[in-house]
């Protein structure tokens, strides 16, 4: 069975947003697409929440950092963002245009490890409830797209690899925060290496 992953569809990434991807907004007009897909052909379809407490210390201003600083967080390299999706606030939302979905898994709750991965957090020490509830569904297929490429997307589609799934990324799905040119153009290159199989939403249409 196969499942559609929405990656991160919040408020904060889109436009004006506290961590702003550039162009965000333009995939939320794709998710629609494949939520209506998913949804006429009985698929299951879950959506990802960064879901962080105020005083998560991958916020530069809890880590006496600056925003776009690289330093360590619980002895893992981290880049230190801006505050952004703090649990039950406007800019964690998801995104006022994209349709309902029922199935979400959060992430980033605990503040002292980042959470890119919809599956584990950073050092892969806890895992959220994604496998299980794919498993428990019967889901061997992932459809991934969201925000953002070169972090919450890769490392979801890595982690979904390395866990067995066959994971195909929709590509005009996903943008990327780019802190450094072309991070999103090797993010695709990394999770194809790794497995992943790269599509347009208009092959699933
Ligand atoms: C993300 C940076 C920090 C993402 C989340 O959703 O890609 N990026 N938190
Ligand atoms: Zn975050």
């Amino acid at each position: 069975m196969k499942a559609l992953i929405l990656v991160d569809l919040q408020c904060d990434f889109c436009k004006d947003g506290a961590l702003e991807v550039k162009n965000g907004d333009m995939v939320i007009e794709v998710a629609n697409k494949m939520i209506e897909v998913f949804e006429k052909n009985n698929n299951f379809i879950i959506a990802t929440k960064d879901w962080h407490p105020k005083e998560h210390k991958s916020f530069a201003i809890n880590s006496n950092s600056k925003i776009g600083e690289v330093g360590t967080l619980n002895g893992l390299t981290q880049v230190f963002w801006p505050v952004h999706c703090v649990q039950n606030e406007k800019g964690s939302s998801f995104h006022p245009q994209l349709l309902p979905v029922k199935n979400v898994v959060y992430k980033g709750t605990d503040i002292h490890v980042d959470s890119y991965s919809a599956f584990f957090d950073n050092g892969k020490i806890h895992k959220t409830e994604l496998d299980s509830i794919l498993r428990a569904n019967d889901i061997d297929t992932l459809y991934v797209m969201g925000l953002a490429t070169d972090y919450c997307v890769k490392f979801t589609v890595l982690d979904a690899l390395s866990l067995g799934y066959k994971v195909y990324v929709i590509y005009d799905g996903c943008k990327g925060v780019n802190i450094s040119k072309c991070d999103s153009d090797k993010a695709f290159q990394e999770m194809k290496d790794s497995g992943a199989i790269i599509i347009f939403s208009d092959e699933l249409v």
